[in-house]
């Protein structure tokens, strides 16, 4: 037909890209007896560049509901994060403890 439109290559047709976002994940904190407050949140500001308020809220939800969210990040990034968390608190010997988890 003249005017139809030409469907005869349309299965070459490139695919439209898609960019594909990382998946994220959370890093938590999770409360316990021992670790000062002080030292959460001390190292809640150092590695989350939270500010002095922002990190005492996140350490009294720990401390209050059991775990709390400090950021969400890339996998890479977040696997980081919680590993400086740990050998933070394990060079000063706190029992403190920091997990990652699919957003
Ligand atoms: N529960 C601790 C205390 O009473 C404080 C604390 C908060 C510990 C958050 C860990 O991730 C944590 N000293």
């Amino acid at each position: 037909m003249a005017n139809s439109p030409d469907h005869s290559n349309a299965a070459l047709k490139p695919e439209v890209a898609k960019p594909k976002l990382p998946p994220m994940f959370k890093v938590l904190l999770l409360n316990d007896d021992y670790t000062p407050m002080e030292f959460v949140v001390e190292t809640i500001e150092r590695f989350f560049n939270k500010s002095r308020e922002q990190a005492t809220q996140i350490m009294l939800k720990v401390h209050t509901e059991g775990m709390g969210v400090c950021g969400v990040f890339p996998q890479d990034i977040a696997e980081t994060k919680m590993s400086q968390v740990m050998m933070h608190a394990k060079e000063y010997q706190h029992p403190l403890q920091c997990i990652t988890e699919l957003a």
